[in-house]
């Protein structure tokens, strides 16, 4: 008998307690274990009810998806969940923490469902590129209704027990403990007389615009198709008996199981939780953050204030003059007051936050007790190193000092102050309080404590932190440097950029590389290029002209209401700028380019190879520490599509041998740029790939 699940009499009642730490996943031995106890009940004399309920944090926090990939082992989650509901004996759930996927789909095979307040349901399949497979298409409509039960599939999001109650899926909320709880409604309804109800026999909802519906989920997936897919399944519920639906899900399920989708959103959802795990700080103390300061109330500057005092953090936030620090005051206000708006704070909690939470000064020795300070200054070594001496001479002992620079050296910061041991690069990404990258920038200097707060402060702010290493452009930037100049040389070959972003689009992309630098501002990468430049940097023998010559009219995209495309119409009518295929047609004539054809898979071919043999470099040189670090920083901080599951997830579903034989191929047009990565060929030559290398990184 599985010690999973507990088995405790209490009057009439078997209480079946679910332990399966740290979230109750339904492994093979718990389900054995559910089974095998449904079984005991039933055959205890006396026992006229059964109580599902889960210990630690979670009722079940759904089917374990260690166990996805491999042969399904009985019982079968779908089996079990009929035996459930089959079972001569009332069955209640008493649900707290989340009942997610398999969790609720158990949860809804039990007569009868209690929640505590604080309880979340959901069946988030979609976000692993799959739809609930154990009845959730089948049994959920039938208490919901088709839409909204559609809504909690293809969304996936969590719902909340008040909500839940609303739309039938919980029977009763009461707060207290839920092992009581459930006690005491199972004895309600015993005492009720109250009759066995399953879902399976409720007649199913009404039908909708199948076809409609499905294709409108499709065009929102920007080519995820699990989503769509619920609406098939959600159809079989209205038009087939509940056996027969129950197996066409199951087909579908099982069908998208063996889908490079669902690889890549496994592979994201483990590399997401095991990103900010790494091996060399297990063990390491860190130092306790409860004040933090920033320098620089710039947009980035304001947006990581933002995000600290959104998260609890109170925030001492230097700028240079009061009529800087009060612009500086303003964009946080903006900024809190779009928090409060989406409902992320209470009005309470906003006052609170202007109130007292957030301090301007203008003056150094304010910064005196902090525990963090973060630098956001203009992005100039000088200028860092001025900033890095005064808070070097002001800042207690122990403090940790950052700089959020997005390319400069911060081993060079570092060495500028009497304690490079406590200087880290923390590099949030724009906007600070929204986006949930933050690139950990580890200079050989840095002691392991102060990396060590560097995550932890990374998972106070809620943001996925991955750890860099020192290099130009650190993980992110530096590969995007190199596969927007790949874009760039592929326009000049014969592409047009609207071609490229059509394709990046339709590859699952939100928006294509040039509507996105269009957003970000054309004068960003032109700094860039002209620092390059200055410093002799060369990305490519063929850099491409026409960004500069783009810059030179003074257009830097939607803030200047034209870069690439044209906003006149606004951003959402965005249509192509015609002045941008003159640039190109001039620069291609001045280098003797005849222009040829791409496809939209040459395209993302040639795109997505230039990104994974830069990435390859980067984890190569230890930049990176594997292969998964670069998966979430393009994941989380680049718009890369996450049924991918990121670029080297990416590239070993598609096969590293055609990859690097592709990158040879363009090699032999552009040598530098191309140069194949040494770990790619390496990799190619053992037969191994990426994976293997997350798999020994995790050791
Ligand atoms: N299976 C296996 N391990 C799981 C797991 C699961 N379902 N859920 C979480 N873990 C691990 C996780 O990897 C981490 O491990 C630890 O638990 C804590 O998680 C038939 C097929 C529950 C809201 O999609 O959304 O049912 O890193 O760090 O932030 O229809 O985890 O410590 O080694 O995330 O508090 C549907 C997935 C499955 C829910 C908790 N269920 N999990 O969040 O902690 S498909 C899901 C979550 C299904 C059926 C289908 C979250 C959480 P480690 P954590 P958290």
């Amino acid at each position: 008998m599985s010690d999973k699940i507990g088995y405790d009499r209490v009057g009439d009642i078997a209480v079946l307690s679910v332990r399966n730490p740290p979230v109750n996943a339904l492994s093979q031995a718990v389900r054995q274990g559910l089974w095998d106890r449904m079984e005991q009940a039933e055959a205890d004399d006396g026992v006229r009810a059964v109580l599902i309920v889960g210990e630690g944090r979670a009722f079940f926090a759904g089917a374990d998806i260690k166990e996805f990939g491999k042969t399904p082992l009985e019982p079968w989650l779908p089996n079990l969940i009929n035996r459930i509901e089959g079972s001569p004996l009332l069955v209640v759930a008493a649900m707290h923490g989340v009942s997610l996927g398999g969790g609720l789909e158990v949860a809804l095979g039990c007569h009868y469902r209690l929640a505590v307040p604080s309880a979340r349901v959901g069946l988030p399949e979609v976000h692993l590129g799959l739809i609930p497979g154990a009845g959730g298409t089948q049994r959920l409509p039938r208490i919901t209704g088709v839409e909204p039960g559609l809504e909690v599939m293809t969304t996936g999001r969590h719902v909340g027990a008040a909500e839940a109650l609303k739309l039938g899926i919980i029977d009763v909320m009461r707060d207290g403990d839920p092992k009581e709880l459930g006690l005491a409604y199972a004895q309600e309804l015993l005492a009720a007389g109250a009759p066995r109800r399953a879902i399976s026999e409720m007649p199913p909802p009404a039908a909708i615009d199948w076809d409609a519906a499905f294709e409108a989920v499709l065009a929102k997936g920007r080519g995820q198709i699990s989503p769509a897919w619920c609406v098939r399944a959600v159809q079989t519920s209205v038009e087939k008996p509940f056996a027969e639906g129950l197996a066409a899900e199951r087909q579908i399920f099982m069908d998208l199981m063996q889908t490079d989708q669902r690889k890549g959103m496994i592979h994201a959802f483990f590399s997401e939780r095991a990103v900010s795990n790494l091996p060399e700080l297990k063990g390491v103390t860190p130092r306790a953050v409860e004040s933090l300061g920033v320098i620089g109330g710039g947009t980035m500057g304001a947006g990581i204030a933002t995000s600290a005092l959104l998260a609890g953090l109170p925030v001492t936030l230097l700028e240079m003059s009061a009529e800087a620090g009060e612009a500086a005051r303003g964009r946080i206000e903006g900024n809190l007051a779009g928090a409060l708006k989406r409902g992320k704070i209470s009005d309470a909690q906003h006052a609170t936050i202007l109130n007292k939470a957030l301090h301007v000064v203008t003056d150094y020795s304010a910064l005196g007790q902090v525990d963090l300070v973060i630098e956001a200054v203009f992005e100039e070594m000088a200028v860092k190193k001025t900033v890095f001496a005064e808070l070097d001479r002001v800042c207690k002992p122990g403090a940790i000092l950052a700089s959020n620079t997005s390319y400069l050296d911060v081993g060079e910061i570092a060495a500028g102050t009497s304690r490079p041991a406590d200087v880290l690069g923390l590099h949030f990404f724009s906007p600070a309080h929204v986006m949930k990258l933050l690139e950990i920038v580890v200079p050989d200097s840095a002691a392991p404590d102060v990396v060590a707060t560097g995550f932890a402060l990374g998972k106070q702010l809620g943001k996925v932190s991955v750890r860099a290493g020192v290099c130009d452009g650190f993980i992110g930037n530096r590969i995007l440097a190199v596969y927007r100049s790949a874009a760039d040389q592929m326009i000049l070959d014969g592409a047009s950029p609207f071609e490229i972003d059509k394709a990046l689009e339709a590859f699952g992309f939100a928006m294509g590389p040039y509507a996105v630098a269009d957003l970000a501002g054309l004068d960003i990468g032109w700094a860039v290029r002209k620092r390059k430049r200055a410093e002799g940097v060369q990305i490519s023998a063929r850099d491409a002209e026409f960004p500069d010559r783009l810059c030179e009219q003074g257009h830097f995209g939607q803030k200047t209401g034209k870069g690439y495309y044209d906003y006149a119409g606004g951003a959402k009518a965005r249509v192509p700028n015609a002045e941008v295929l003159e640039f190109i047609a001039a620069e291609r004539a001045d280098k003797g380019i005849t222009p040829r054809d791409f496809s939209h898979a040459q395209i993302v071919r040639k795109y997505m190879a230039a990104m994974v043999n830069e990435a390859a470099k980067v984890v190569g040189e230890g930049i990176a520490r594997r292969p998964l670090d670069v998966d979430m920083t393009l994941l989380f901080g680049y718009g890369f599509p996450r049924y991918h599951g990121g670029p080297l997830k990416w590239a070993d579903i598609v096969g590293l041998e055609g990859l690097l034989s592709d990158i040879k191929a363009y090699a032999a047009e552009d040598p530098g740029v191309w140069a194949p990565a040494p770990l790619l060929e390496q990799l190619v030559a053992d037969g191994r790939t990426f994976d293997d290398l997350n798999k020994e990184g995790a050791a």
